[in-house]
């Protein structure tokens, strides 16, 4: 019987209440566990004077997690540094803020080695390891040291750049090598996956085989896309909530004769929050007759503002909304509510619901899961339009939706302005194709295709057999996607 390992950098189980305001990766690995029993391995959130090594492990919600602190200089070179201030910007395309200090992918390569000796006497023969997103490119490669022949599989969360991007970085070969210990890489996206094959093949004259895995670096890996996606049923349940009920009153009832325009994002420069209000000021420049009948409600709550530039982002989006609001404001409206708070899940679902609008334009992004969350929210019968970045993950797989450049303030306001004026019928339309994407492609599906495809991979040492999805040990909760 195997069981899976998961390892992401932070490891913080919902309580399953439907009441916490963690993030889509947080959720989306609470389910894969749920589903197979196993461990979820990785950092506390806390640091020590020195590394010890000492794991704290706790079963909570059905699942086992085993934790470690890291030492305070980890926390600075490999969290601070180069996953947040190198990785982060770079896979988004922000090469003028991406810090190229030696000392980070020092700190990196160190914590990930560490990472790998904490987790290796919990791991048995048959299980499987599944690594996730960019703190822990470098995972297999230490594990593979330390003798695991396991199978493990690596996901990234964050786009993979254009190969002109990923050899910016002093130290991208050895990056993209370490990927190889992999025995399966998923992207969000094909074109991610493009642009890995892409690197592969003409940065290290890497190729692929006959069966389609890649080969290069003397090794063999194999990578595709894997889109991630919501909890679809859950959300449907959390949807009808009381409390979903109340914030969804509560909206509507202070927006009797206008129609509401949301968006939810993380404060991140990634998520084009700062043209995003400029492409809303633009439509109400150039819309004076619609100007009353429209609110922005901009959810914000902040994060990661230890990094210098996320004060500036958010010293420059307070300063627009100020801008925007002292320019239009009239007695009894304001164009834009500018809120720096998180929501509960069952909060949120009532708000993208009262939302006639949902403006989802990062300027890059892996996936984007509040695309699908809105879509998730929506009345059947009198549904809203979802306007989306075309740089979001999102976007290949929702063409429906109006797809936007976010950086043209033009073509925000355009999509703005038929959203809010789309016909029921249209809105409808949209909204079934989209609605059976966000089903068909759930978390569900997305973990157990992975897990699947990972498991059936034959590796050395396997004696050439296949090694089913089946073998693994079930917790007697779980269920498959398929039968749910
Ligand atoms: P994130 O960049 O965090 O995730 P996203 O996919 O949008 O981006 O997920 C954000 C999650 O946080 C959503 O579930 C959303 O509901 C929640 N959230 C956002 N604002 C909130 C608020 N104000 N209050 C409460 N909750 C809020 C990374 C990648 C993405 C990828 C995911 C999953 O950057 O591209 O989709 O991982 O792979």
């Amino acid at each position: 019987m195997s069981r899976l390992i998961v390892v992401s950098n932070r490891v913080n189980p919902p309580t399953g209440k439907g009441d916490e305001s963690v993030g889509g990766l947080a959720m989306a690995l609470a389910a894969a566990l749920r589903e197979y029993s196993g461990i979820w391995f990785g950092w506390s959130g806390k640091t020590t004077d020195k590394f010890t090594g000492q794991l704290n492990m706790q079963k909570a919600d059905g699942v086992t997690v085993a934790t470690v602190d890291l030492e305070e200089g980890d926390y600075q070179e490999y969290y601070n540094g180069y996953a947040n201030k190198t990785l982060w910007p770079l896979f988004h395309y922000r090469v003028d803020l991406t810090a190229y200090d030696r000392s980070f992918g020092e700190g990196y390569d160190r914590v990930n080695k560490r990472f790998a000796e904490t987790l290796l006497p919990l791991i048995e023969p048959d299980d499987v390891i599944w690594v996730h997103d960019y703190h822990l490119i470098p995972m297999a490669r230490e594990l593979r040291r330390l003798g695991v022949t396991n199978r493990i599989g690596f996901f990234l969360h964050i786009p993979w750049p254009a190969h002109q991007l990923v050899v910016t970085l002093p130290r991208h070969r050895p990056l993209v090598e370490a990927m190889f210990h992999y025995d399966l890489i998923g992207f969000q996206t094909e074109e991610s996956v493009q642009a890995f094959e892409g690197y592969v093949f003409n940065e290290v004259g890497g190729e692929r085989t006959e069966d389609g895995r890649l080969t290069a670096f003397g090794q063999t890996t194999t990578a595709g896309a894997f889109p991630i996606g919501i909890d679809a049923e859950d959300f449907a349940r959390i949807k009808e909530s009381p409390r979903a009920t109340r914030v969804y009153d509560r909206l509507m009832a202070h927006s009797v004769f206008r129609k509401m325009v949301v968006g939810v994002d993380r404060l991140d420069y990634s998520k084009g929050l700062e043209e995003r209000m400029l492409g809303y000021e633009q439509f109400l420049h150039d819309n004076p007759d619609m100007r009353g009948d429209v609110f922005l409600v901009q959810v914000t709550p902040i994060s990661r503002d230890v990094v210098d530039s996320y004060q500036d982002i958010r010293a420059r989006l307070d300063a627009l909304a100020g801008r925007i609001n002292g320019e239009y404001a009239d007695m009894d409206w304001q164009p834009i509510r500018y809120l720096n708070r998180s929501y509960r899940r069952d909060q949120l679902a009532g708000i993208y619901r009262a939302a006639r609008v949902c403006m989802v334009t990062p300027l890059r992004d892996g996936m984007n899961l509040v695309a699908k969350e809105y879509v998730a929210a929506q009345n059947p019968e009198d549904p809203g339009v979802l306007i989306l970045s075309r740089f979001a993950g999102a976007a290949e797989q929702m063409g429906e939706a109006l797809l936007v450049n976010p950086f043209s303030r033009e073509e925000v306001a355009d999509a703005i302005k038929r959203a809010l004026r789309m016909p029921l019928e249209e809105r409808i339309r949209k909204w079934r194709a989209l609605m059976k994407v966000v089903r068909d492609t759930d978390v569900g599906v997305w973990r157990d295709q992975f897990v699947g495809d990972l498991a059936s991979i034959t590796v050395k040492g396997d004696g050439g057999g296949l090694f089913h999805q089946d073998a693994f040990q079930r917790d007697g909760q779980g269920h498959h996607a398929d039968a749910a």
